[in-house]
């Protein structure tokens, strides 16, 4: 007779500093009932289903977007908030210029008084997650705690979520203590505090992305950049990408932009008809750890299991991957509906939006039909272009790293750096025009080093020195460059194409890594010849592309002064390494 196996343990019994910590926050916070989550599609399927009933969730058409539903999110919490997020460092020196400061036990103190209470008429939902695959040592792990199941569902998409990640808790004894509650979504009573020494992160009055999933900023980032400089790795805002070129050679890249500058297009590219016998696969598109390898390489994994990706813009001509993904099994959040229940947001060629984001008649009077920071939050499993390699524990080695940034004018379409060490200045130097991805002014240009300005969890001067030390462990370091696809003429019209065709530009990098393309050195850095460039099938004016790839002298000079300012505010701290290749930047222009 065959003997029952045993029933699996209770997930309150499997480790008990996380059921210790559960008990405490229970106590303070109250909530009618505690769910702790094991990660499977059924309990994800029961959660959505009961938001559905509630009114929370909507479903979408299930005949074109099956099993797709929409949220809203409160009108006045629809982005992140910098101004509201705090490093909580003993000194305050530690957290840098970079970061908006607060004393630990102050904002320890301030939080347990809006947590008190916080969760009673609520569900407390304990959620154990894996941030990279379950079987990696490059892998780490954290428990969020939070009064949402939206959160929960989101955050069950986008980690490895459940028992397999409560059991390495519980063999490691380590993991991120991340407490979330909506509170009263009012934005005078929210904060975002992340205390790195403690490995824990408390956000409190938003239910929105990036300020309460708190796996993706607060962990994969902010907690994760500073675990990473005392381990001796990177954790960095990057994509990953697997190109295969037509002779059969595949190089893996990391590239750097701030949010809403096309990450996640650039991470699922389709190739353009004229440059056949090209394979991109995605291995992430938004974050990326990079561990020195035991071969003097740089390797990456992708911490999240899912993206969470800007909706606006995403058609079939703009990245047809994840139009075709976000057609089943997605949680659309702030997109407008149509009158047959489909979602609908700008730069959709098809549909009629008849309900706004807000859950308004649309009138084009109150602005866009979808919010343009309205997202989608889908498993990395639904992209046609994932790459079979995103569970492999090792990662992938990184052939090139790419900084970016959103510039009407003075970054050229794309340059290389002299070596790391310039690269890491390079990196340093991104400044961007801002978007709507986080509350404040959108289109102003403003620093964002690596793309990190948010969400470096310490010291950028401390963060540069970092860099500087990974690159010297490195005997086949990556090549570093920068891009710019949003360069624009005096009519303010784009000068290039993007999308897909920025794989010509990645295919010049890739042949520079193989030591097989020529380069100039532009002072600023090395840039092809416009001849190095694949163009062939693209219509593109030589006069255009050689604007894209000129250097203003005289507006480079007054970049490197503003760099140099922005540096200097980094006082002692700053390593002597940053401003020697300024100053040889400086001096190769002619001062
Ligand atoms: C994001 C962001 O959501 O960078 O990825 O804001
Ligand atoms: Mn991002």
């Amino acid at each position: 007779m065959a003997t029952a196996s045993p029933l699996p343990k209770p997930m309150s019994q499997l480790s008990r500093a996380v059921s210790e910590w559960v008990d405490s926050v229970r106590e303070l916070t109250q909530p009618d009932d505690v769910r702790w989550c094991e990660g499977t599609k059924a309990e994800r399927d029961g959660l959505t289903a009961e938001l559905v009933r509630s009114g929370e969730l909507l479903r979408l058409d299930a005949k074109e977007f099956p099993d797709c539903h929409l949220y809203r999110s409160d009108p006045a919490d629809v982005a992140r908030v910098e101004h509201l997020t705090y490093i909580c460092t003993r000194s305050k020196e530690d957290a840098g210029p970079n970061n908006n400061w607060m004393d630990p036990q102050a904002a320890r103190a301030k939080m347990r008084e809006l947590f008190r209470g916080s969760m009673r008429g609520r569900t407390l939902y304990v959620i154990p997650y894996c941030m990279g695959p379950v079987d990696s040592p490059l892998a780490r792990c954290g428990v969020e705690i939070t009064d949402s199941a939206y959160v929960a569902i989101n955050m069950l998409i986008m980690t490895r979520a459940g028992r397999p990640a409560l059991e390495r808790i519980a063999r490691e004894g380590t993991f991120v203590r991340g407490l979330h509650s909506t509170g009263e979504l009012d934005p005078n009573r929210r904060f975002i505090m992340h205390f790195p020494e403690e490995l824990a992160i408390e956000s409190f009055g938003s239910g929105y992305g990036g300020n309460a999933l708190l796996g993706k900023k607060c962990h994969a980032l902010r907690i994760a950049s500073w675990q990473a400089r005392s381990e001796g790795w990177l954790a960095e805002h990057m994509l990953i990408v697997g190109l295969r070129s037509p002779r059969g050679e595949t190089h893996y890249i990391a590239a750097a932009f701030p949010s809403a500058c096309g990450k996640t297009n650039l991470a699922m590219l389709i190739p353009p008809e004229s440059m056949p016998g090209w394979e991109v696969c995605t291995v992430g598109d938004d974050i990326a750890w990079l561990h020195p390898g035991p071969d003097g390489r740089l390797w990456a994994i992708n911490p999240e299991a899912g993206y969470f990706g800007v909706v606006p813009g995403t058609n079939p001509e703009t990245n047809r991957n994840a139009y075709n993904m976000i057609r089943r099994e997605t949680l659309f959040t702030n997109v407008a509906l149509t009158a047959d229940n489909r979602p609908w947001w700008e730069g959709l060629s098809g549909g009629t939006p008849v309900t706004d984001w807000q859950g308004r008649p649309y009138d084009p009077a109150n602005g866009p039909a979808a919010h343009p920071n309205s997202r989608f939050t889908v498993s990395a499993r639904r992209n046609p272009s994932c790459s079979p390699l995103v569970d492999d524990p090792r990662g992938v080695p990184i052939s090139a790293i790419v900084f970016g940034g959103r510039r009407r004018e003075v970054a050229p379409l794309v340059y290389e750096a002299r070596d790391w060490a310039h690269g890491v200045l390079v990196g340093a130097s991104v400044a961007s025009e801002t978007t709507a991805a986080a509350v404040g002014q959108v289109g102003v240009v403003r620093r964002d080093p690596m793309a990190m300005q948010p969400f470096c969890g310490y010291n950028f001067a401390d963060y540069w020195r970092h860099w500087l030390a990974v690159g010297a462990k490195l005997s086949r370091p990556p090549r570093i460059f920068h891009v710019n696809w949003f360069r624009r003429d005096s009519h303010n019209k784009f000068l290039w194409p993007g999308y897909g065709e920025n794989l010509r530009v990645l295919a010049w990098m890739l042949e520079r890594c193989s030591g097989r393309a020529a380069a100039l050195d532009g002072g600023i850095g090395l840039l092809p010849r416009p001849e190095d460039l694949n163009t062939r099938g693209m219509t593109l004016e030589p006069q255009t592309l050689r604007a894209l790839l000129a250097v203003d002298v005289p507006l480079w000079r007054k970049e490197i002064a503003e760099t140099r300012a922005y540096l200097e505010q980094y006082g002692e701290r700053l390593p002597a390494q940053m401003i020697e290749q300024l100053d040889k930047t400086a001096g190769a222009l002619g001062r």
